[in-house]
């Protein structure tokens, strides 16, 4: 795999605004991750082919040359397989944990102890009847047996997850259960993958399989599922919302406030108090106060109230680099450690706010949900605070803004086509499939990475699957570079790259719902929104009565940083989807695992291809990645007989 600094020339991103903040991070002194990447080259060859083990104290142990054991005897069949299986592992616990805190908010909403309200009646009444509980009556006490019957599942030892009871189609029940990867409850799945990956345990690789396919649905409905229909719940179910992106949304006369990280119950509140607090921000010279997103938790505030994007991952740290930065206020999950040290070249206050992420040296203001009002409020005081102590013989703030639509819930897309077929609003989409005006459908994912050229992965996919008629949708990091470059308004650069047939069927969206068209690719929104586009897939292979493996359907992250993409990954595997990764991850050194993961299902007795009907297909350059998809999607098509 390949594994060198940025293969190909050029600058480290596509994206201007942040050229002009690295160039400028850099004379400022600020090291950022582009720097930091070279300094890790070349990469451990051990560690990056997966054939280091450091599962016990015989150990560190390699395999290498004629060294086909480590001193236990595991060999690299073993040693690759369970390194991976703890970072998809460690993946899953983020989305899981990320669905427990909101539901313990949703729990104390019943109680009335905390300042938040149901926002979506409808969709709590309509879990509530799903799950068997009485739908009926108080919204709150609904919420209180929606909460109790969710928190149960985390703890039963009988059937299995009741996300995935009430989300997934009967085909692929039948088919988990026949696998035998039906979990039984989140955490003692997680606990088990932990101990059958720890040392001198499960050694072999088709066992171990089934762990990849039991945490991916893991994953999938206690981690995405259980996550997004909460926070809809608490928060209200997306509706499309026009905003704007790149760091050029950052404004020199207000006091900026950055969200970053991934759980809506603080950027809600954080966004709520901005507005309540502008009189405050207005008596220090400010103009008002301006919310910017970062990250995940800037999908969830702008798909919700259309806060501005102003940059995903990798520009986290020369966003700061505007001068203008007053705070940057994190909780969880894609915080980089680096933020507060890179802080400290200009004046911005990072601020911490969940006990078990802290980051040394930066402020901590405890966020609760019973204290979540006060702690808004003081996080917006300090923000105001150092509004007032910004040097501005530092401020630069780049010019360039991008328009872009969000707010793609699938009920919205299901609104939207509901005016072209009001009786049966899926239908126009399987007629277009049907007579090929949309090849297929790829959902561009996850991450942005340091090691790779910035945008690069997303844009050069996004244009080539427009190009052959494919439906473009986007979650995560991936969505914030999409929107960055024009591909989420109707007539930006991403319309020039449409096929005739794709670019037919959004006008004709569009112009039912009063725009001239759908934008080329749909913001879904965070990654744990993957759970939107699995449910168009359900619906779609439920009209069509097929499993979701049968359809024209891939996942795409060209550039993965997080474990967190391996565990997504994994859930669409489980769906029998194609997933395509473009940055190297560590299974080269077993040829059984790559040919298991990667291989098609007649290449070998067990693939994740013959077991579930999808692969990995591992391809960093964009352009032969696109024609790697493509082949997929019509080789599904061939078999569907379209
Ligand atoms: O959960 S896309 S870099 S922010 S991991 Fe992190 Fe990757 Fe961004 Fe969102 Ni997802």
């Amino acid at each position: 795999m390949v594994d060198e600094w940025d293969t190909r020339e050029g600058p480290e991103s596509l994206d201007p605004t942040i050229m002009e903040l690295l160039d400028k991070a850099r004379k400022d002194g600020m090291e950022t991750g582009w720097d930091r990447v070279k300094q890790q080259y070349p990469h451990c060859k051990f560690g990056s082919s997966g054939v280091c083990c450091r599962r016990c104290f015989h150990g560190p142990c390699k395999i290498y040359g004629k060294v086909k054991r480590g001193i236990c005897g595991a060999d690299e069949n073993t040693i690759v397989l369970t390194n991976l299986i703890q970072l998809q592992t460690s993946g899953a616990v983020q989305h899981v944990e990320h669905s427990r805190e909101l539901l313990e908010t949703l729990e104390k909403i019943a109680k009335g102890t905390v300042p938040y309200e149901i926002k979506d009646e409808a969709k709590l009444r309509s879990i509530a009847e799903k799950l068997g509980v009485d739908s009926s009556g108080d919204i709150k006490e609904v919420a209180g047996r929606v909460a109790e019957k969710a928190i149960e599942n985390f703890t039963a030892q009988e059937g299995t997850l009741n996300w995935l009871e009430i989300t997934a189609n009967e085909k692929e029940k039948k088919k988990w259960e026949e696998l035998g990867v039906l979990p039984k409850n989140a955490h003692a799945e997680i606990a088990l993958s932990l101990l059958r990956t720890s040392n001198q345990c499960d050694a072999d690789p088709a066992n171990l399989l089934q762990e990849v396919g039991r945490l991916g649905l893991v994953d999938g409905f206690a981690g995405l599922h259980l996550s997004t229909d909460l926070t809809d719940i608490m928060f209200g179910t997306p509706k499309l919302v026009k905003t704007e992106s790149r760091l050029g949304v950052i404004k020199e006369d207000a006091v900026n406030i950055a969200v970053h990280g991934h759980l809506p119950i603080l950027s809600e509140k954080i966004v709520e108090w901005a507005e309540k607090m502008e009189d405050e921000a207005k008596k220090v010279g400010a103009s008002g106060i301006n919310v910017v997103g970062i990250c995940c938790t800037g999908n969830e505030v702008m798909m919700r109230h259309g806060i501005p994007l102003a940059s995903n991952f990798v520009g986290q740290e020369v966003a700061m680099a505007t001068g203008a930065l007053d705070a940057m206020v994190v909780d969880v999950q894609c915080i980089m450690p680096n933020l507060q040290p890179a802080s400290e070249c200009y004046h911005t206050k990072i601020i911490t706010t969940l006990p078990y992420i802290k980051l040394p040296g930066a402020m901590h203001v405890d966020f609760t949900p019973e204290n979540a009002d006060e702690s808004a409020k003081k996080i917006i005081e300090i923000a105001i605070e150092a509004y007032k102590h910004r040097d501005k013989s530092k401020i630069l703030i780049p010019e360039s803004t991008m328009e872009m639509y969000g707010g793609f819930s699938v009920e919205q897309i299901v609104e939207a086509l509901s005016k072209l077929n009001p009786e049966d609003p899926l239908q126009p989409v399987i007629d277009n499939i049907v007579n090929g005006n949309i090849l297929g459908a790829v959902a561009l994912v996850g991450c942005a990475t340091f090691k790779y050229k910035h945008d690069y992965g997303y844009t050069e996919l996004a244009k080539r699957l427009l190009k052959e008629n494919v439906l473009v949708v986007a979650t995560g990091c991936g969505a914030h570079s999409l929107a960055r470059h024009g591909f989420m308004i109707p007539d930006g650069e991403g319309a020039k790259y449409l096929g005739d047939g794709i670019k037919a069927v959004l006008k004709a969206i569009g112009e039912a719902n009063g725009l001239p068209s759908l934008p080329p690719v749909m913001h879904m929104g965070a990654c744990v929104d993957n759970s939107r586009v699995a449910n168009l897939l359900y619906a779609l292979a439920a009209k069509l009565d097929v499993p979701v493996s049968k359809l024209p359907a891939v996942g795409s992250c060209p550039e993965m940083q997080s474990p967190k993409v391996l565990s997504i990954g994994s859930y669409f595997l489980t769906l029998g989807v194609d997933v395509h990764v473009g940055t190297p991850f560590p299974i080269s050194g077993s040829q059984l695992v790559t040919d298991i993961l990667t291989g098609n299902k007649e290449d070998h007795p067990i693939t994740l291809d013959g077991l579930f009907g999808g692969k990995i297909i591992y391809e960093p350059d964009p352009k032969v990645a696109a024609e790697k998809i493509l082949e997929r999607i019509k080789m599904k098509r061939e078999a569907l007989g379209i």
